[in-house]
């Protein structure tokens, strides 16, 4: 699927394009039957990564691409597919998938940042562009993905570790700089419903609050990197489950 010009030239400006209703309903619920089977597995037997919040609610599921025929169609499929092939210029290949749960008044904040941000110190150019699927409506009150439009032209930010607010390292944007660069009224919330989708740039500065609402916001997101762009030349490589070493090339369906 091809966008249009404007659609081309929106993405460029922004650093996102969000289309509604991508996916159908039926579609999304196919993908929704298999999520609590992902969310209770055995990552010791099942092979898949999560994290949780402190509550030991699953935070997000890493991989369900590879071990899910459903994510494994998601990833192919020719609407997200093939704008990213063409953004890109390029072959591409899975850098990563993850359902992000944010489950009812448990999911927690992610603070601003850019992917790229951390991306880097995996040894790739900023070629790498994510697809975020609406698996649930996604509202402010619970926790709807928000971005800095326009931020992927700053470039790469600093970023630092956060060990402190979330029950994991966060990389992200310090105050300062925030203070600095973002204003109100670049601050766009991604309120959608369910088969909605955003692209977003690795440069894109983004972030969502606390889910303060009885309603669950999952998402899936996958990262399409560009074939000519592996990571390389690391001291300390990212295990796998985050950047992926499976180079197959999607072939779009
Ligand atoms: O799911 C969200 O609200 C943000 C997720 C995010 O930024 C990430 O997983 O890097």
């Amino acid at each position: 699927m091809s966008w249009s010009q404007e659609q081309n030239a929106q993405f460029e400006e922004q650093g996102f394009l969000f289309l509604r209703g991508l996916f159908s309903k039926t579609e999304v619920a196919r993908l929704n039957d298999v999520v609590p089977q992902l969310l209770n597995g055995d990552e010791q037997t099942d092979g898949m990564h999560r994290e949780r919040e402190r509550s030991g609610a699953v935070r997000q599921i890493y991989l369900a691409h590879r071990f899910s025929s459903r994510f494994q169609q998601l990833v192919c499929d020719s609407r997200i597919a093939e704008p990213v092939q063409h953004l890109l210029d390029a072959e591409i290949y899975v850098w990563h998938s993850k359902i992000n749960v944010k489950d009812a008044f448990e999911g927690t904040v992610w603070l601003w940042h850019q992917d790229y941000g951390y991306w880097m110190w995996d040894g790739v150019d900023p070629s790498l562009i994510s697809v975020m699927v609406f698996l649930d409506k996604a509202t402010i009150n619970n926790g709807c993905l928000m971005v800095a439009a326009g931020s992927h032209k700053w470039g790469r930010l600093e970023h630092y570790a956060d060990e402190t607010t979330t029950s994991y390292k966060q990389w992200c944007v310090d105050i300062p700089t925030l203070k600095d660069r973002l204003q109100e009224e670049m601050i766009q919330p991604i309120v959608g419903e369910p088969g909605d989708v955003l692209f977003f740039d690795c440069n894109l500065l983004h972030g969502s609050g606390h889910n303060m609402s009885p309603l669950p916001r999952k998402t899936f997101i996958v990262a399409y990197n560009d074939l000519n762009n592996k990571p390389h030349g690391v001291e300390n490589p990212r295990p796998d489950w985050v950047v992926s070493r499976s180079f197959e090339p999607i072939v779009s369906r």
